[in-house]
């Protein structure tokens, strides 16, 4: 397959660059001296893409590239793709689901008892020497905690699954109430934050989720409330987030993804209640890897003929053509 022409807009691990330069002729557009004259130069040639992590692929791109196919994205969150433009095109998305589910569930699991227990912020205190002085004071507890879960899905469920080893209550949100979870199904996003202490977002980014967390669900969370967000940070009204846990609308926030990666905001910086993770919730070794190779055999499979791996729900695929 050396003779499809596979474009590359941002830098990617080894593993997938060298996955696809081994099948294919992969052209990287960003370490060329104007990328744009570049993409222009191959173009016409071009009929897969994998964008990079968090590469806006709309319109715009899909303008430029008049035989593209497929779109191989890096991560099951693909709110920076416009998937509904590419399947009325006919161009295939693809993204990397399951293989990252546990490991998320499991960070997830871990930025919430960091927060509740405060875990970065005792180290700071031995690392400081302050526990010569004093102990670290003492902290709220997961004891008794109610979580609501905003995104019941693939990793939510990964999520309520751990959380029912923690004898913790247990509830979620949702588009649609689920009949074969366990769990209370809070018809609204206000409803959800108003009956739980932890409220713990793995929804998608994009139009239908952005910013609904805001200053309404915050305040329905209440002074003893803690935010986890593993998500998007798009789903967060970050100014909202900002001034809740400025005034203690809400006690503190857990949070591994922002609205404008990888900057984020100082105010959050400053603030020593709440904890900061720079989107590492598939970030392992392992999980990489796996996340990687799916990215590569969505291309592999799909040149072959046999069709995309993991097509995502906006373009689906059954036989010879887009369904
Ligand atoms: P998934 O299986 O598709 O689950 C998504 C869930 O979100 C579904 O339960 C869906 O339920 C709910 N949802 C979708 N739109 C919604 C809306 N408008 N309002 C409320 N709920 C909505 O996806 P997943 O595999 O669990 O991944 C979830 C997300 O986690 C990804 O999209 C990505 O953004 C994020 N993620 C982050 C990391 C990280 O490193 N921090 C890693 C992986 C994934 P309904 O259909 O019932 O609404
Ligand atoms: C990664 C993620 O940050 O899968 C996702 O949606 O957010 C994470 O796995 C990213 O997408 C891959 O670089």
């Amino acid at each position: 397959m050396k003779d499809v022409e596979i474009l590359m807009l941002s830098p990617m691990m080894p593993l997938i660059m060298e996955g696809i330069d081994k099948a294919f002729t992969l052209r990287r557009a960003w370490d060329k001296p104007d990328p744009e004259a570049y993409i222009r130069e191959v173009a016409s040639g071009i009929r897969g893409l994998a964008p990079g992590s968090h590469v806006r692929t709309d319109a715009s791109v899909f303008d430029k590239l008049p035989n593209l196919e497929i779109v191989s994205n890096m991560g099951v969150g693909y709110d920076t793709i416009d998937a509904k433009e590419a399947g009325r095109r006919g161009i295939i998305v693809t993204n990397t689901p399951d293989v990252l589910t546990e490991e998320v569930a499991d960070l997830a699991i871990g930025l919430l008892l960091a927060t509740v227990r405060q875990l970065p912020q005792a180290d700071r205190h031995l690392r400081d020497g302050k526990w010569l002085k004093a102990p670290y004071p003492l902290t709220p507890t997961l004891r008794g905690r109610r979580v609501g879960i905003l995104g019941l899905g693939r990793i939510g469920k990964a999520i309520g699954r751990r959380l029912e080893g923690f004898g913790v209550e247990i509830s979620y949100h949702g588009r649609r109430r689920q009949d074969d979870v366990p769990y209370r199904y809070e018809p609204t996003l206000v409803d959800l934050a108003r009956n739980c202490d932890v409220l713990l977002c793995v929804a998608p980014g994009g139009a239908e989720t952005n910013g609904i967390v805001g200053d309404e669900v915050l305040r329905a969370l209440g002074p003893d409330g803690i935010l986890v967000n593993v998500g998007r940070g798009s789903v967060v009204d970050e100014p909202a987030l900002i001034r809740a846990l400025t005034s203690k609308t809400i006690l503190s926030a857990g949070l591994d993804v922002f609205t404008d990666e990888p900057r984020v905001p100082a105010e959050l910086i400053a603030m020593d209640h709440v904890v900061l993770l720079p989107h590492v919730g598939s970030a392992s070794v392992e999980t990489r890897r796996a996340m990687g190779q799916l990215v590569v055999d969505n291309l592999v499979s799909w040149f072959s003929g046999k069709g995309p791996v993991t097509p995502v729900p906006e373009t689906p695929y059954r036989g010879t053509a887009l369904a």
